[in-house]
Parts: C-alpha cells; sequence; structure tokens
C-alpha cells in the first residue's frame, strides 16, 4: 500500500559550528515530525559551497552535521537522513529550475544581499542561485511541509513560485510547498548585536553559543552578551538583548515568558545570565554526549548515509524523469 503521510523535507548546511539559533530555530522543532510525517532531512553540502571552503573541514562538518542530526533525535529508521551531493539530482534539477527562474527575482533575496556585502570578494553565481538549489532540494521530494527559520521564508516562497511557474508552463508537476515557521517565528539574535541574527558564519565566536561549545565557553559568551538599559528581566521590544536571552532561557528550559519574567523579578542580569547558562547547557550536554559517541560509530554513520541516498533517489530519480519530459528532453535510450 501507499504511504499516504505528508512529505517533510528540511536541511542545515555544514558550515561552521550548529549554534543555538540552528537548533532552537530549526532542528530541534523537527524531532516530532516524524511521528507525522514521512521527513527527509538533508544535510546540504552543496549549498556551503557558495562560501569559501577548507575542504578538509567540510568534510569533517558533514559527518559531524549527521551525527548531531541523529543525537537531537532524528531517527535514521524512521527518517531519511542523507547528504545533498549523494543525489545527483539535486544539481541536476536546479538547471532546469534555472531555467525558469528570473535573475532579477534572484537579486532581490535578502540573503544575497546579505551575503554579497559579507563576502564581496566572493559574490559567486552559485551564491545567487542558492535559493534554486534550495527550490530544487525540496520540489524533488514532491515535499509538502518545510520546517525552517524565519529568515527562510523568502527562499521558500521562491520555491512556491517556481513550482507554480513550472506547472503552468508545462502542467502539473510539483507539489507546491508550504512552510513550517515556528508558531512564535522567533529568531534567534546575536549575542553581541540583537539587530542581527545569530549565525554560525559570524566572526565574532562570542556572537554564537556553538552547540559543541563547552561548558566553560557556553557560561563565558552568555556573561559577555550585550544586555539593555535598566536592570529588569522583560520581555519587551525595547529590551531586545534581553528579550533575545528570555527566549533562549524559556525555549531551552521550557518555561513560559511569564513564568521566567516572574522567577526574575527583582533579580539582575548578573543571575538571570547565569541561570541562561544553566538551561542552555542542560539542554545541549546529553546531545553533545550522544554526538560524540556516534562519530566514534564510523562504520553506522556510513550505513545511515548509503541508506539514506538509496532512498532518496528513488523519488529523486522519479521526479527529474518526469520533468525531462515534461521539458522536452528526450530520454536517454539504455
Ligand atoms: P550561515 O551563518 O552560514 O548563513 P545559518 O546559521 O544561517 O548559516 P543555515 O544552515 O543557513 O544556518 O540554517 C539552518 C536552519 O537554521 C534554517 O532553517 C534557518 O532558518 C535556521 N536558523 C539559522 N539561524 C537562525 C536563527 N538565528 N534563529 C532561528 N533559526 C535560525
Ligand atoms: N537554505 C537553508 C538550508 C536549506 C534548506 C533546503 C532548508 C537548503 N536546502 C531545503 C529547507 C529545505 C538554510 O537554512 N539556510
Amino acid at each position: 500500500m501507499q504511504d499516504k503521510k505528508q512529505v517533510v523535507f528540511s536541511g542545515v548546511q555544514p558550515t561552521g559550528k550548529i549554534t543555538l539559533g540552528n537548533y532552537l530555530g530549526a532542528i530541534k522543532n523537527w524531532r516530532p515530525l516524524q511521528e507525522q510525517y514521512q521527513c527527509i532531512f538533508c544535510v546540504v553540502d552543496l549549498h556551503s559551497l557558495t562560501v569559501t571552503q577548507v575542504p578538509a573541514e567540510l568534510r569533517k562538518n558533514t559527518m559531524d552535521l549527521l551525527a548531531l542530526y541523529i543525537a537531537c533525535g532524528l531517527d535514521p529508521d524512521v527518517s531519511t537522513l542523507f547528504v545533498q551531493s549523494h543525489v545527483h539530482e539535486h544539481a541536476e534539477l536546479a538547471w532546469i529550475l534555472d531555467t525558469v527562474s528570473y535573475v532579477g527575482e534572484l537579486n532581490r533575496m535578502t540573503q544575497f544581499k546579505e551575503k554579497s556585502r559579507k563576502h564581496a570578494d566572493n559574490i559567486n553565481m552559485g551564491l545567487m542561485n542558492y535559493p534554486v538549489l534550495m527550490a530544487s532540494d525540496i520540489l524533488l521530494y514532491q515535499t509538502d511541509l518545510v520546517p525552517v527559520g524565519k529568515d527562510q521564508v523568502q527562499h521558500l516562497e521562491l520555491a512556491r513560485n517556481l513550482a507554480e511557474r513550472f506547472n503552468s508552463r508545462y502542467s502539473e508537476t510539483f507539489v507546491v510547498p508550504q512552510g513550517l515557521v515556528p508558531k512564535t517565528g522567533y529568531s534567534i539574535k546575536s549575542l553581541q548585536d540583537p539587530s542581527a541574527k545569530m549565525s554560525k558564519s559570524d566572526p565574532n565566536e562570542n556572537a554564537f553559543v556553538a552547540l559543541t561549545d563547552s561548558k566553560e565557553d557556553i557560561r563565558r559568551k552568555l556573561r559577555r552578551a550585550v544586555t539593555d538599559c535598566g536592570s529588569e528581566v522583560r520581555f519587551s521590544p525595547d529590551k531586545p538583548a534581553i528579550s533575545n536571552l528570555l527566549t533562549i532561557y524559556c525555549l531551552s528550559s521550557g518555561e513560559s515568558v511569564e513564568q521566567a519574567e516572574q522567577r526574575f523579578a527583582g533579580k539582575g542580569y548578573g543571575d538571570f545570565k547565569s541561570a541562561v547558562a544553566d538551561a542552555v547547557i542542560a539542554m545541549v550536554e546529553p546531545i553533545q554526549e550522544e554526538q560524540k559517541k556516534l562519530l566514534q560509530d564510523k562504520a553506522y554513520l556510513e550505513s545511515v548515509l548509503k541508506r539514506g541516498a538509496e532512498s532518496a533517489s528513488k523519488t529523486a530519480a522519479k521526479t527529474l524523469a518526469k520533468v525531462y519530459r515534461k521539458v522536452g528532453l528526450v530520454p536517454a535510450s539504455r
């Protein structure tokens, strides 16, 4: 019998260290989806190449991220876990989608503009094409739902537009995906600048907490986090730095904002920051231990990747063949 579950697809780039922002904004929310949906979680290594990488580090980061997925509760026996470059259809569909993408719409993407500013010496075509490859990831699996952080909503909108454009030009081919953005739509901000998002590519290591940071580093970074005027621990637009720390505290501890505000009423920023550190450490420690264990079992991780790529390839090949047929490419005789 055919599996009728809706398809969920998401991915994270294996660039640098996975931050609290990536975890709280994305990966943590994926685990419960596995009960209800057919989930596909990808390590999007091809996307990482849009900024300069050290090859050996990219290889290491890729395996680290796979282990982290599993340590965070993504279960390779239930979901498909794989590395993007192992399924060649991603790059191939991206080419076809390029031919229905407009330079103007890619040029307007916020992330492209931001990354062009940040990497002014390397504004490569891949950076501009990034959202098309992301659309390809999503559309290849006839994805219904895409859980991503708020910062990816614009890219998802492009994927929807490309699906609709292709469908209307060549007849119904792709499912038009929907975003699954966390209810509160939160974005975790930099610890050094609450107007910027916490980003793993931030050159200032004090701006983010990495999931692999030691207890001491987590305490130090949170102690040094910038704060706002006054001394009250309150969630408010005029207190962006404290609100960000409160968000981190609440998501890490499971407390509501009201509970947390009450708990810290009358206490200073110092006590509060140390409680945030305690909550973060309690959340990440078991994940770190599990990830370490998994990384020692290379054969297991490789077997997960093999299984994942085989399973993903089946669907990907089917979609790509359909797309090639629709656009008028002559099928190869085999
Ligand atoms: P980079 O710094 O290299 O641009 P990134 O930290 O933004 O990377 P991505 O690999 O681009 O990480 O994103 C992985 C997932 O994490 C995405 O779903 C994204 O929405 C989410 N995410 C990233 N940063 C944050 C953040 N600060 N708050 C909430 N979610 C985030
Ligand atoms: N661009 C995404 C990573 C990503 C992705 C995807 C997310 C690449 N392909 C497909 C969801 C679905 C980001 O988070 N920066």
